[in-house]
């Protein structure tokens, strides 16, 4: 074994061929209920028609049109009301929702004559259609038509999520995701109901989201520098390859938004400080004032990445006006670009930054995104500050969890969860894996570890009701493009998507493992690169 570079012990996480599957619909994220009646199936036909009731159904109906077409090659028209033989009507509106959970919640009802979907909200139906997808076979996952029997079997379901929030973070700093990697991303996960893609769009490395000049420009920054000299540069010393350049224009970026929207999720957009601001203090010389770090090197400018994938070697500097001018700028244009309620300011790992300093930058940063009439977002490193009362939110991956406690009863914070063993999906999830840290769990961090583990018990001292939610953390340093993305990604992301949305004494990791054997078929006929984790019975 030693040849190969791994040990005995590494082998000892193999305990035998996985047991045999069993019969199981395969839905994931488990629903909240699900009957089989035992009924004859509904079968597809030649005429099937969709039938949208409500303003908020059409973009749900079209949806499933969509996917259904693809793979079916049948014309189901859509239209709002019709005659015509076995429908599948999709009715949004009041009232049409489960009681108490309206804003995502639907119920599916399936027979031989009718497939009924109702909700209250479009996001809703949305979530029903994904449960639906997940009813027909695996090969409704085809890009081309394939010849099959297109039936679905009798349920009744019941459903709506535990948690609001359930996010998935692509960190596009290290290595640049283009817009349509972003949209495959994007893709593959809302089929299991994340609804949150919280994008990472600076860093040490780069500077990935143009921002235009104000009206008044005190300092005269061109802060078209970010993206001409920040977009250009990358993560170049790990991974398989350099890490990818570019940037997203405010086109680009409306077009990620929409395209998320239109999938169920909101987009929070990350501008990371006042650490991991090597690439801000490269691209603009006026930030690199007495206080900044690292200093300028003699030719005038930083260099944009350290060489070694280190962090928390940057600041900006508290003591310079310019810091606050810039800051506020970028803020502003970020907020006027994103309609989801939350702009994330980071404030992790600012090694280099004096405590005051850091208090004195993060309450301005604050304190400014809350005055732009959004609800802040930051790692928790900065729940220690003097957060905006009862509109902040503290997002935690390590350290203290009393300071988290500390902020959700002071300042009636909110908090989303990804602690770095249960949601860190670059630590790797099997010693083959050539990539990956291992920090997070002293070893390898498997699927197991990602599932098992309960969000409204994790911060001691605050109730559920502060939990926003999870989130699933892609960092950059060696992943590079979408597809090495999915391999890091899958499945684990698919355990945090449920996780986030099961009732926890619904959630059993041997039960989990028999439904994820049968999704691996969609994700394979969809092209979605995921690691065939060892101990699921994948069929
Ligand atoms: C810590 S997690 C970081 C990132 C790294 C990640 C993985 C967090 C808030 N900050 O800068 O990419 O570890 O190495």
């Amino acid at each position: 074994w030693a040849a190969y570079g791994y040990s005995i012990a590494e082998f000892e996480i193999w305990d035998g061929p996985p047991a045999a599957p069993e019969p199981t619909l395969g839905l994931i994220p488990r629903p909240v209920s699900v009957t089989e009646t035992g009924a004859a199936p509904f079968t597809l036909h030649k005429n099937t028609r969709i039938l949208a009731e409500g303003d908020g159904a059409q973009a749900p109906a079209g949806r499933l049109a969509g996917l259904l077409r693809r793979s079916t090659g049948l014309p189901l028209k859509t239209a709002a009301h019709g005659r015509g033989p076995a429908p599948i009507v999709i009715e949004v509106g009041p009232g049409k929702g489960p009681q108490g959970h309206e804003e995502e919640g639907y119920t599916l009802s399936v027979t031989a004559a009718v497939i009924r979907l109702k909700a209250a909200t479009s996001n809703g139906a949305l979530n029903g259609v994904q449960t639906l997808r997940q009813l027909f076979p695996q090969w409704v996952e085809s890009d081309g038509v394939v010849d099959a029997a297109w039936t679905v079997p009798a349920v009744q379901i019941t459903d709506y999520p535990r948690f609001a929030h359930r996010g998935m973070m692509l960190d596009v700093a290290r290595s640049f995701y283009p817009v349509d990697e972003v949209k495959r991303y994007i893709d593959a996960a809302a089929q299991f109901k994340i609804n949150r893609l919280h994008l990472h769009l600076t860093d040490d490395q780069g500077w990935r989201i143009v921002i235009d000049d104000p009206a008044t420009n005190p300092s005269g920054i061109d802060y078209g520098l970010l993206t001409r000299v920040g977009g250009g540069t990358a993560m170049t010393e790990r991974g398989t390859e350099p890490g990818v350049t570019g940037y997203y224009t405010k086109a680009d970026y409306a077009e990620i938004v929409r395209y998320a929207g239109e999938n169920g999720m909101t987009v929070i957009p990350e501008i990371d400080m006042p650490g991991h601001v090597n690439s801000a203090l490269h691209s603009v010389p006026q930030l690199n004032t007495p206080g900044a770090q690292p200093k300028p090197a003699p030719g005038g400018t930083t260099v944009p990445h350290n060489g070694t994938g280190a962090v928390g070697y940057s600041s900006f500097d508290a003591d310079s006006a310019v810091t606050y001018e810039f800051v506020e700028h970028v803020l502003a244009e970020l907020a006027a670009m994103t309609p989801g309620p939350y702009l994330h300011i980071g404030g992790d790992e600012a090694h280099v930054t004096g405590h005051d300093d850091y208090v004195r930058m993060v309450d301005a940063f604050t304190a400014h995104v809350n005055a732009l009439g959004k609800t802040v977002v930051g790692w928790n490193e900065y729940a220690g500050t003097a957060l905006p009362q009862d509109n902040a939110v503290v997002q935690f991956w390590n350290g203290s969890t009393a300071a988290v406690a500390a902020a959700v009863n002071g300042r009636g914070a909110k908090v989303v969860l990804s602690p770095a063993p249960h949601a860190y999906v670059p630590q790797k999830q099997d010693p083959r894996q050539p990539e990956g840290g291992t920090w997070a769990c002293g070893g390898v961090c498997g699927l197991d570890r990602h599932y098992n583990w309960d969000p409204g018990r994790f911060v001691p001292g605050i109730q559920e009701s502060s939990v926003l939610g999870v989130e699933s953390a892609l960092w950059g340093e060696f992943i590079r493009r979408v597809s090495q993305a999915e391999y890091y990604s899958y499945p684990r992301l698919i355990a945090t998507a449920e996780v986030g949305w099961t009732p926890q004494d619904q959630r059993d990791y041997d039960d989990f493992k028999n439904r994820l054997s049968k999704v691996g078929g969609r994700l394979t006929v969809q092209g979605t690169n995921f690691f065939p984790t060892a101990d699921v019975p994948w069929r």
